[in-house]
């Protein structure tokens, strides 16, 4: 039996040095230690019929023996894990294509917003952001809208208690940056504003930048100047604007402005509706009555203030039919920018 275990010590010695990946070990583990048919149980099985007084010596060889394969199989093991095994392992085949990792991308929504605010930088503009929930006096009452006052119809507005509300444009924040600091200012304020509104081109919460210069001599040719940069850059092209004359509480005169169609090129298509034209944002010269509240004298300084729906401008840049798209977190359009 003596001769038996020692041949048995060898053959599995070697065995395991033939071993070149994981299946293989596994497959040496049951012929070899395993505990039901393995080649060792086997033997030791047989120990009962030697003699009485050899049982105790070739108890301990045979224990020795299972030790050290056990030992030298540990040992592989490891080296398969370190990759360290010296024989040329498939375990790492370096020619094999990296796995796919899927990774995310910003929302368009925060890209485009990303980009108005980095071309409003480029013009001197600082970006401040406010509080979503607001009061009624900074939506409404500090920017010339009084309680009562038909315009504030327009708005849609949801109230949390009489005096406070979800915000329904981000101009708050600036009526609170002109109340605490003094001019010359130059600032925009992106962020969600809510109105209960929902259809093809409205939802209930959307995004706005908007923004205001005050100075002393501020005149209407600094805001045609500054939205004309604007449309350039963010449409990379030389485009043609149109300022038409449009009514805002907070500023007098008003003008929305419309950049040539970007699709057509101004010509008529169905997507400017045959006009060549295409509505992107709002403006005007601050209302006096706003700068009067604020504390500022309307007789020293003037400004000029304008703002724009997010989504509009992102769905005119990439040619984008339906606002909702936006919100279904349908990957397939999300994946695409
Ligand atoms: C202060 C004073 C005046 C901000 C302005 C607009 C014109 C405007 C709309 C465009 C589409 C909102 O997203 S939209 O629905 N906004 O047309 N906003 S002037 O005027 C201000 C802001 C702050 C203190």
């Amino acid at each position: 039996m003596e001769t038996q275990l020692r041949a048995l010590q060898q053959e599995a010695l070697d065995a395991l040095e033939q071993t070149r990946d994981h299946a293989s070990l596994e497959s040496f583990r049951v012929t070899y230690l395993g505990r039901k048919g393995g080649r060792l149980t086997a033997i030791l099985r047989q120990l009962g019929t030697a003699s009485p007084e050899e049982r105790p010596r070739l108890g301990q060889l045979a224990n020795e023996i299972k030790t050290e394969i056990e030992r030298c199989f540990d040992q592989r093991k490891e080296q398969f894990a370190t990759g360290a095994s010296g024989a040329s392992s498939p375990m790492v085949d370096l020619s094999l294509p990296g796995r796919y990792v899927p990774f995310g991308s910003r929302h368009p929504i925060s890209q485009v917003m990303d980009e108005i605010c980095a071309i409003f930088e480029g013009l001197g503009f600082a970006v401040a952001e406010g509080p979503d929930v607001e009061t009624d006096f900074y939506n409404f009452e500090a920017l010339n809208l009084p309680q009562h006052h038909p315009a504030r119809d327009m708005h849609d507005t949801f109230y949390v208690t009489d005096s406070i509300l979800l915000r329904t444009h981000t101009s708050p924040m600036q009526a609170r940056i002109m109340e605490t600091q003094d001019p010359p200012l130059r600032y925009i304020s992106p962020g969600k504003v809510y109105r209960r509104d929902s259809d093809i081109t409205h939802t209930p919460m959307f995004h706005q930048v908007e923004g205001f210069l005050v100075d002393r001599d501020v005149s209407f040719a600094d805001l045609k100047g500054v939205l004309t940069s604007f449309s350039q850059r963010m449409f990379e092209r030389d485009l043609a604007l149109r300022f038409r004359p449009s009514f805002f509480p907070f500023t007098e005169p008003s003008a929305e402005v419309d950049i040539a169609c970007v699709i057509c090129n101004g010509t008529g298509c169905r997507v400017c509706k045959q006009t060549g034209w295409l509505e992107i944002l709002g403006s005007g010269l601050i209302d006096p009555a706003v700068l009067v509240q604020v504390g500022y004298d309307p007789d020293v300084y003037s400004g000029f203030a304008f703002g724009m729906g997010v989504e509009r401008i992102a769905m005119l840049k990439y040619g984008i039919d339906d606002i909702r798209l936006y919100y279904e977190n349908d990957l397939r359009f999300l994946s695409q920018f």
